[in-house]
């Protein structure tokens, strides 16, 4: 029994030694594990009399729960220990400047797209949209392309099924439009259009406006007014002239390429012309009261003459560097 009191002093003095809660474990088997010598005093007490082995074991459990509380003092003052030196050492700065939210900016297109919305709508353009899925005669048989035209061929069409595309043009939204709206009217339909085509200049998916005014007196130099007076506004240069030469659409007749002044030369940045009298006739104007003119733009061609860009493809590859430069 001398022996085993003096079990508590040693076990304390070895506690107190452990400098981390691992080495406690580790010393805590030494006292209180199976091989320990509390257990073996415990499986001792058989060979004792009925009156010994209580008074005995008794002892034991003492001298057991003794040792239990140095080792769960022991314990506590290690993990404040370790605590403290947490606290001291991750110490947080609070007066650290944040970490700033990194901003976002709108893609070119986007910034093309608002600005030339804002643009047509100051001057009393309505803005329509509609789906990117269209059936063909929205897209092909209104505008004066019957199945089996020629023209079919030029738009490369991305077929959904035998009566359903996804839209080569914004057109189809027009065509609607003139069907829900009487004259006189002005609006514009920007949005995605689907090509079959893809290389340093044409991408599957691009961006338009197309635009149309009908009334009973609009002609091609209102239209060559509106075209001027649009690209003047969006590129911030009152010299820019309009230039057009003829060309072929099959809902508009007479058709005209639009050519831009530009440092000396000239490019061309869309089509117009007045609305042939058969796609009119389609959505139920009166020919013989109404005309109108309609032309169509592409925005990614706008954008990237703004800014000097000469590959079409960063517009859609989403290279952070090169987005980061529109930031408006
Ligand atoms: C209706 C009637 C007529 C829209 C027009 C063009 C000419 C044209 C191109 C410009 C560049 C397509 O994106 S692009 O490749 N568009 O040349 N678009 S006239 O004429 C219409 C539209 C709707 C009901």
């Amino acid at each position: 029994m001398e022996h085993l009191k003096k079990l508590i002093k040693e076990a304390e003095l070895d506690f107190s030694k452990c400098k981390s809660l691992s080495d406690l474990d580790h010393t805590k088997a030494k006292y209180l594990g199976k091989t320990g010598p509390l257990t073996e005093a415990m499986r001792g007490l058989s060979g004792l009399s009925k009156e010994e082995k209580p008074k005995i074991g008794a002892f034991i459990n003492e001298i057991k729960k003794s040792i239990e509380v140095a080792l769960l003092e022991r314990k506590k003052l290690i993990q404040d220990e370790e605590l403290n030196f947490q606290l001291k050492s991750e110490t947080i700065d609070v007066t650290l400047p944040g970490r700033k939210q990194a901003q976002g900016s709108l893609h070119p297109i986007t910034i093309s797209m608002n600005h030339i919305q804002n643009l047509f709508h100051s001057i009393g353009f309505d803005i329509a949209t509609g789906p990117e899925i269209e059936d063909d005669y929205h897209n092909f048989t209104a505008l004066n392309i019957p199945k089996e035209h020629p023209a079919r061929a030029m738009h490369d069409t991305f077929y959904i099924d035998k009566n359903h595309v996804l839209r080569t043009h914004t057109s189809p939204v027009q065509v609607r439009y003139l069907k829900d709206n009487t004259p006189p009217l002005r609006v514009i339909s920007p949005g995605r259009v689907y090509r079959v085509d893809s290389d340093a200049t044409h991408s599957p998916m691009f961006h338009q406006v197309e635009g149309l005014w009908v009334d009973e007196r609009v002609s091609f130099a209102n239209l060559k007014g509106v075209i001027q007076d649009f690209l003047q506004k969006f590129f911030e240069d009152e010299s820019i002239a309009v230039r057009f030469r003829p060309s072929f659409f099959p809902f508009t007749e007479p058709s005209a390429e639009i050519d831009m002044s530009w440092n000396d030369g000239w490019l061309e940045i869309g089509g117009c012309g007045m609305i042939h009298p058969s796609v009119l006739t389609q959505v139920n104007i009166d020919t013989e009261k109404f005309q109108g003119f309609a032309f169509g733009l592409g925005v990614e061609r706008l954008t990237m003459i703004k800014y000097g860009v000469s590959d079409l493809r960063p517009f859609f590859t989403n290279d952070i560097r090169f987005l980061k430069q529109f930031e408006i």
